[in-house]
């Protein structure tokens, strides 16, 4: 298993746990955390024991976005006036990272333990749950810095909160409190600070028992269908159901209920 130097990976119970590991920093990025959070989903995402993966912050943050001691000059993502070419860094490493998350094959958690700024919070927002602390906060915090929300967080806040409630919570919002973030359907739950890490296994543990499979296809399926109309999403998943109905967990499903029995699904 790969050693890394600015996260934790490990596997436990069918769980893949990535834990951005940057305290001091509130955990902000670097392009080595970038390179090594991609890497870390790419072998999650291989690893047959793996059926799901949380990913957190050490300490007290989740993760406070673009490590701004760290901008100009990092990864040749420098312009002509010698200035950072912030198009190069989204291109190279933050956009990767969000496709990595969005096309690994496995349902993917965020447990938010507390502030996520910035890509941070658009890195949350890219899972497929959230769990929060109720000391945890969103914050967009580009507009601080005459910047856009980038990383994903022009697509996924206002597909989550509605247009008017994005514009709002990227300009004129401090932050989103976990409270509120329950409320408008930001996060799945919230709890408290000391709860979050068995709140989150207790969900992982639920999703790595079901058809990872179909849980797969299912989220390409509604990805998808969030871009397309009813015709097509009819007909994407009738392509994902053939494949789902050729899995050795559609057979256990179906045997389990016949033998009136809980089914035990494998993940194939
Ligand atoms: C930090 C950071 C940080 C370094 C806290 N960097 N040290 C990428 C590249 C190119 C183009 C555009 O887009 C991007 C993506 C982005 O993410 S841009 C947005 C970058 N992030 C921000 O602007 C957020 C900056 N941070 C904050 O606003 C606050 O620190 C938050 C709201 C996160 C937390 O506030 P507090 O709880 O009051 O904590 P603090 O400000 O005291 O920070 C704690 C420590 O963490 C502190 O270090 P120190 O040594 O003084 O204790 C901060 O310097 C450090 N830290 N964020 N992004």
């Amino acid at each position: 298993m790969a050693v890394y130097e600015t996260i934790l990976y490990e596997v436990s119970a069918g769980v893949a746990r990535i834990t951005m590991n940057r305290p001091d920093k509130y955990n902000a990025f670097t392009g080595k955390m970038i390179a090594e959070i991609i890497d870390a989903f790419r072998q999650a995402g291989k690893d047959a024991a793996a059926r799901c993966i949380v990913l957190t912050g050490a300490g007290k943050a989740f993760n406070a976005g673009q490590d701004l001691g760290d901008v100009p000059g990092a990864g040749g993502a420098v312009g002509q006036d010698g200035a950072a070419n912030h198009g190069d860094m989204l291109r190279s490493r933050y956009n990767p990272l969000i496709m990595q998350i969005r096309n690994t094959e496995l349902p993917v958690i965020a447990a938010v333990n507390g502030v996520a700024a910035g890509a941070g919070m658009s890195l949350a927002l890219a899972c497929d749950m959230r769990v929060m602390s109720e000391r945890a906060y969103f914050v967009s915090a580009f507009i601080n810095i005459g910047l856009v929300p980038d990383s994903g967080g022009c697509y996924f806040l206002p597909r989550l909160v509605g247009l008017a409630k994005a514009i709002e919570i990227a300009t004129i919002r401090d932050r989103v409190t976990a409270k509120e973030a329950h409320r408008i359907g930001l996060v799945n739950r919230v709890c408290s600070a000391e709860r979050l890490d068995e709140e989150a296994d207790e969900l992982a543990a639920k999703l790595a028992q079901l058809p990872t499979r179909a849980i797969w296809l299912m989220k390409q399926t509604m990805n998808r269908g969030l871009e397309k109309g009813l015709a097509e999403t009819l007909e994407q998943e009738a392509y994902a159901q053939e494949i789902a109905g050729r899995t050795q967990d559609h057979r256990e499903g179906m045997q389990a209920f016949l033998e009136k029995r809980p089914p035990m699904f494998k993940g194939v």
